[in-house]
């Protein structure tokens, strides 16, 4: 089946934007087999006209953590009685609240509620989902979240790649034996998730309240040895040379990152790891420090954008919100933003064949009621998107 759409301005991603004023693209199956100005184009296929709208790649959300159960609203109100993040964390809440709730809840009703998160995504332009665990915690709950994750690949029109983060925090069952949950816990459902070909990268949280270089290093090893692309949250609360490490193991990507110092920038940008920067947990957790924008900018490290979505620290769905708080909060550029839920986002998950419109890639389109790209980071809150295009087909 062939496609031929007109009367569009494209922003291929190529160099830039790579803006067409007067574009047309023809797909062929789910891919894109034709990309240029319409003039140029001499084909006699019938041509579905969109209106002078603006096409995008569609977005790649590659950060998030929309499996888990329970909700954190009450956390939120403590915080907003005076609680940190880590004063909520070392009370046995946060994190370990969701954990509890998570392994309480069936693999339907995960499912469930991992849906509803997935359509707004989806709906605000999203064709590519990262999904990590790391809220089970034992070995048979973090399977759980890897199944219920890649069953949203299946339910609808997305494409998710999930990611093991058994190595998020320690359960109260191991409180004081970090060590010893990797071993029991964090290394066998990796080799079991593994063997069930249920991830495509491993991550871990590197954080005075999470895992120390050493132990993370342990579980990059067995990544390594399994044959799988590593990733960490690094310098999100404090800098334990997380990137460092990260990109010694030439990790997809470090994300968070607010207190990177100069020598991860140089060691992420030797290594090509992309800074994955998450503007809605700064935004929730009110930080106050940013990340090193401008060093990134300065040493030409990819920078990608993600909803990090998660109860605790980032109850955020929407990429076009995350597009204006990177430009509003930490001054990236609207240019910067899309690139950060395209082109960047894409190398971010180790994807070639996506986050641009070029031929060859899939043909995962999205169609927006906009005119130019700036308009999709400089609004607040709007959902702009008209139409998706999801392999090759229309959504509606
Ligand atoms: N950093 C975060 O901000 C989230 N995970 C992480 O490693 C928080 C997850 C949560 O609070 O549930
Ligand atoms: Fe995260």
């Amino acid at each position: 089946m062939s496609i031929l759409l007109v009367n569009l301005t494209l922003a291929t991603m190529a160099d830039g934007y790579g803006l067409i004023p007067d574009g047309a693209v023809v797909i062929e199956g789910d891919r894109i087999a034709w990309v240029g100005p319409r003039a140029e184009l001499h084909h006699d296929l019938p041509a579905t006209d969109l209106g002078g709208r603006l096409v995008t790649p569609a977005l790649i959300d590659c950060h998030s953590h929309i499996v888990f159960g329970g909700d954190r609203a009450a956390e939120f109100e403590m915080r907003l009685n005076g609680a940190t993040y880590e004063d909520v964390a070392r009370a046995g809440g946060g994190i370990l609240s969701t954990v509890a709730a998570t392994r309480a809840a069936s693999e339907d009703d995960l499912l469930a509620s991992a849906l509803a998160r997935a359509d707004q995504i989806i709906a605000g332009g999203a064709a590519t989902i990262e999904v990590k665990s790391g809220y089970g915690l034992t070995v048979a709950d973090e399977l759980k979240m890897l199944r219920v994750a890649r069953r949203i690949g299946q339910l609808r029109r997305v494409d998710i790649r999930t990611t093991h983060l058994a190595a998020h925090a320690t359960p109260a069952e191991y409180k004081g034996r970090a060590d010893d949950y990797i071993t029991d816990v964090v290394l066998p459902s990796l080799q079991a998730a593994g063997a069930e070909g249920l991830i495509d990268a491993v991550d871990a949280f590197c954080e005075g309240i999470a895992f120390s270089p050493t132990q993370v290093e342990r579980l990059f090893m067995a990544a390594r040895a399994l044959g799988l692309p590593v990733k960490l949250h690094a310098e999100q609360l404090s800098d334990l040379k997380g990137a460092v490490l990260a990109a010694r193991f030439n990790a997809l990507s470090a994300d968070h990152l607010e207190y990177l110092a100069q020598d991860g920038v140089e060691a992420m940008a030797r290594a090509g790891t992309v800074a994955v920067i998450l503007p809605g947990a700064f935004y929730t957790l009110r930080e106050t420090r940013m990340p090193p924008i401008s060093a990134l900018r300065a040493a030409g490290v990819p920078m990608a954008l993600a909803t990090d979505c998660n109860p605790g620290s980032s109850p955020l769905t929407s990429l076009t919100l995350t597009m204006n708080m990177a430009c509003t909060l930490f001054r990236m550029t609207p240019l910067e933003a899309l690139q950060g839920t395209t082109t960047h986002a894409a190398r971010a998950l180790g994807l070639s064949d996506r986050g641009r419109i070029a031929p060859g890639l899939r043909a995962d389109l999205a169609i927006w009621d906009a005119r130019h790209p700036a308009e999709l980071s400089y609004r607040i809150g709007a959902t702009p998107l008209h139409n998706r295009i999801f392999g090759g087909r229309f959504d509606a």
